[in-house]
Order: structure tokens, then C-alpha cells, then sequence
């Protein structure tokens, strides 16, 4: 019975989409407003999107472990780094997973962004759903400041705005869409289970 139940789980993950956005929005969280959409495409994830009230310049853009904003954007947690590596720019293999490096914003205090990442993911592994992206007010020095937390957090100072992951219903089916994208993130573990199981 519960082999069925299994393999009806890998339906639903067949059926799903896999695009996800994050909202940042003035107010007692940040600074910053702008939305960004996630879309899962075969060459990695696709991250576009705009975010205004920044300052010129670059500011560190992570995806931090815990989409959890009842203490602003401090209970966000780290940057996700389910593999125990140091932090690095989004190329080295040394990296968290969720160092997306930098965006950059003009003379107007916007970012444009559109960055691809490999190692990030909507889908079972390294998957990002449910946790949260955080803007911060400096430059992500990718690990090679030279400062005491430039290995673990690039030395990017305070965060000015963040949001969580969320998924989109772009399909009309709510329930559906929302089950299977929880079951993506936790095929991993179906995986494990069908092992004993079956
Ligand atoms: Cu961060
Ligand atoms: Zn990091």
C-alpha cells in the first residue's frame, strides 16, 4: 500500500512547475521593494527581477536558511549551507550554497538583476523553497576580504530587506501546485523511506 502511495508522490512531482518568486517590501522588515521571480530552467535557476530603495553600488544577494520574518530579516538565519563549506562567490566550489554574490544598483537605486545559478534549486537537491532571500546594505566581498567574516557571511553588513521564497500558483490548481512543490523538497527523504519500505 504504502509503495503506491510513493510512487503517487513522483506523479505529482512530475506534474509540478517550478517557478517561485520573492517579495520585499517597505515597512518594519526593510528598506527595499521590488519582486524577483525563481524560475527552475535545464541550465540552472534563473533569477530575474528588479529591487529599488538601495543604495548605488553592490549589495550582497543570499538565500538565507530560514523563512522565518517574525524578528525582521535577522531570524532569516545564515546563508543556507547545508554542505558545511566557507562562503565564496556563486563560481567557486567553495561556496553556500545560497551565495548568490552581488547585485548592483545604479544612480536610481535600482538593481536589475538577471543571475543563473547551478548549484541553487526549486527542485530535491539544495532546494531554496520556503527559505528566504536577503539583500544586504554592503558588498559581498566573496570570501576574499581578508575580514573576520568574510568566510562566513562576505562581510556584506546589516540586511536591508528580505523576503521568502514562496511558490507560484501559475497553474489555477492551488492545492496541487502547492502539494507537489512541498514534495519536491522532501523527495530526498521519500526516496530514503520507499527503501525501507518497499
Ligand atoms: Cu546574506
Ligand atoms: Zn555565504
Amino acid at each position: 500500500m504504502l509503495k503506491y502511495l510513493i510512487f503517487g508522490v513522483f506523479i505529482a512531482i512530475a506534474s509540478s512547475s517550478k517557478l517561485a518568486t520573492v517579495v520585499f517590501k517597505k515597512g518594519p522588515i526593510g528598506n527595499i521593494e521590488g519582486t524577483v521571480l525563481l524560475n527552475q530552467t535545464d541550465d540552472g535557476v534563473l533569477i530575474t527581477g528588479s529591487i529599488s530603495g538601495l543604495t548605488p553600488g553592490k549589495h550582497g544577494f543570499h538565500v538565507h536558511e530560514k523563512g522565518d520574518l517574525s524578528n525582521g530579516c535577522l531570524s532569516t538565519g545564515a546563508h543556507y549551507n547545508p554542505h558545511n563549506k566557507s562562503h565564496g562567490a556563486p563560481g567557486d566550489t567553495e561556496r553556500h550554497v545560497g551565495d548568490l554574490g552581488n547585485i548592483e544598483a545604479g544612480p536610481d537605486g535600482i538593481a536589475h538583476i538577471s543571475i543563473v545559478d547551478k548549484i541553487i534549486s526549486l527542485g530535491s537537491d539544495n532546494c531554496i523553497i520556503g527559505r528566504a532571500i536577503v539583500v544586504h546594505e554592503g558588498v559581498d566581498d566573496l570570501g576574499k576580504g581578508g575580514f573576520d567574516d568574510s568566510k562566513t557571511t562576505g562581510h556584506a553588513g546589516a540586511r536591508v530587506g528580505c523576503g521568502i521564497i514562496g511558490i507560484v500558483d501559475d497553474s489555477g490548481a492551488n492545492a496541487i501546485q502547492g502539494f507537489s512543490l512541498v514534495v519536491i523538497c522532501t523527495s530526498v527523504l521519500a526516496a530514503l523511506l520507499s527503501k525501507f519500505i518497499v
